[in-house]
């Protein structure tokens, strides 16, 4: 990869065995218009994603396979998705032409003798087909055959698009798996949250792409001093089981961490800084002139002499120097924040699930939902503003719910009946909050200062888990009291605070019309008990505006 330039070497003494990937400046992220869920009926795809017929799929799709490897090299990367010794990973095989796609897969899952060892003579694993073919958009298809379980994916080197373990596998592929199973792939963060005792409570977290789902996980909690300390399992995806017990056990099927890079900093997420300083793939970042990694919001100041993410001179003041989506793939052991559990192959119990997305001005920093059907119904409403993570515009509202709208492989209704389903499937389901990091008050600005502060609000969930906190009920569901946020150390005003908190029923009401509009594309295959929820809130918030 050297030799032919698909990596560049970083300076080995300050980042040692870290190397720098371009990639073609049409390929930098996920392309979910040209990625397919192809069933043999549209209806079980969805509205929410793009259908071929399997047939007609392969039609199109394997003309272009032919002759596509012809002079470049074949991988063959038997996976693990989940540690190696877990009754509930899974493996796959991908075939690829990419040298940067092995090389990815091996930070990103168990690869290799590992995995072969675990497959022995079985043949059940997923296989997957990458071919970069000519790169181009035009002959690029991402396509998912959830029947047969199978990949096929061509014209993208990109992460999304080409490390077929991740997205295609564990999410789309394992989501159908994981219906027709009775448990759970979610698009999820796992942490574990240490309080003064030493005891650890496991939470998962959605958020859709690049809305701060690693920092979270690898948070260096504000309250160190007080005994509450942040542990990471996983920063992007959960598969979730109900363990002998009946509670909720979560793994992490990956094995590394494939992280935005513009905004980490020492300050917004300093582990994962230290984890990059070595054995790291760097992809679309800038390069300082002594050959270090480099994106906004590394520091304040771009040093001189960059060079930007296409290889060029950087000036400042014309383009960003690192792509929006640049990004590190690093094995997630590197992360001081690594829980000590984080392998461990009967998953951790989870007792919160926490949705969350960017939304400027409608959602409080947190509430917490009635129940797990209203809960689900919190997630399945939930929105938020776009972001580089996919290419399309940016800083739009779209309806993503539980984070899953481009991962989730069959009819999302179906996907909101088979979480009503595991609800009742669980002696203790998890507790279900929402959160919001990205309030802005009148000026656009941000009203919490987030990273290291959102702790607070962890800490808020299990001291409502244990019974500790107080909440004002409200129509969305239950807000903390002022008083029972932890807040000793951060400035903040009483008015900010009351901001941050606060329920419009007008702009509720509002959002309530914008989510009858996107559940209507479900046609009969909504839920009736989330119409039900629906109507529920409808009520409260006309019950409110009319006191
Ligand atoms: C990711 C994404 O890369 O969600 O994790 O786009
Ligand atoms: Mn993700």
């Amino acid at each position: 990869m050297l030799k032919d330039e698909t990596f560049i070497e970083l300076n080995q003494k300050t980042y040692p065995r870290c190397y720098l990937h371009r990639s073609n400046s049409n390929d930098v992220a996920r392309t979910e218009n040209l990625t397919f869920i192809c069933t043999r009926k549209k209806e079980d795809a969805g509205p929410t994603n793009n259908w071929m017929a399997p047939a007609d799929a392969k039609d199109k799709i394997r003309p272009l396979f032919d002759g596509a490897m012809k002079g470049r090299t074949m991988y063959v990367v038997p996976y693990i998705m989940g540690p190696a010794s877990s009754p509930y990973s899974k493996i796959g095989v991908e075939i690829t032409d990419s040298a940067y796609v092995a090389a990815s897969m091996r930070i990103m899952s168990r690869m290799g003798g590992v995995a072969l060892d675990r497959l022995g003579r079985s043949g059940d694993f997923v296989p997957g087909l990458h071919s970069l073919g000519d790169l181009s958009p035009d002959r690029r298809f991402i396509a998912h055959f959830p029947e047969e379980k199978l990949i096929w994916s061509i014209g993208s080197g990109y992460g999304g698009n080409a490390l077929l373990g991740k997205k295609c596998f564990a999410l789309r592929i394992a989501s159908w798996m994981a219906r027709e199973q009775s448990w759970m792939a979610e698009h999820m963060l796992i942490l574990g949250l240490e309080d003064p005792s030493g005891k650890v409570t496991y939470m998962a977290a959605a958020f859709p792409s690049a809305c701060g789902k690693t920092n979270l996980a690898m948070m260096v909690s504000a309250l160190e001093s007080q005994g509450y300390r942040v542990w990471t399992i996983g920063d992007d995806i959960a598969w979730m089981h109900i363990g002998p017990d009946g509670t909720l056990r979560a793994i992490n099927p990956e094995a590394g961490f494939f992280g935005v890079a513009p905004g980490t900093n020492g300050k917004t997420n300093p582990n994962v800084m230290t984890a990059i300083h070595h054995d790291t793939i760097f992809t679309n970042v800038a390069m300082t002139e002594s050959r270090e990694p480099w994106w906004e919001g590394m520091d304040s100041t771009p040093p001189s002499g960059l060079t930007d993410w296409h290889g060029k001179k950087w000036s400042a003041g014309k383009m960003a120097a690192a792509h929006p989506n640049s990004r590190y793939t690093v094995p997630a052991g590197q992360s001081p924040s690594i829980s000590s559990h984080w392998e461990d192959p009967q998953g951790l119990p989870i007792s919160a699930l926490i949705f969350g997305g960017r939304r400027a001005r409608l959602a409080p920093l947190v509430y917490e939902s009635h129940n797990w059907q209203h809960g689900v119904f919190v997630g399945a409403t939930m929105a938020s503003e776009t972001t580089a993570a996919a290419t399309g515009a940016v800083g739009v509202t779209r309806r993503d719910p539980m984070a899953m709208l481009p991962f989730c492989g069959y009819n999302m209704g179906d996907y909101f009946g088979h979480w009503l389903a595991m609800g009742s499937k669980l002696k203790n389901p998890p507790r279900i909050f929402h959160v919001n990091w990205f309030r802005r008050d009148a000026d656009g600005k941000f009203l919490w200062p987030g990273y290291g502060e959102n702790v607070r609000v962890l800490k808020w969930m299990l001291d409502r888990i244990e019974g500790r906190a107080e909440a004002a009920e409200t129509p969305i569901g239950n807000v903390p009291t002022p008083s029972s946020l932890t807040l000793d150390g951060l400035s903040i005003s009483r008015d900010t605070l009351n901001e941050l908190l606060a329920v419009n029923p007008q702009d509720w009401a509002d959002e309530e019309q914008a989510v009858s509009k996107f559940f209507s594309k479900f046609g009969d295959r909504l839920p009736a008990a989330i119409c039900q929820e629906q109507k529920a809130l409808a009520a409260r918030l006309v019950a409110l505006s009319s006191h």
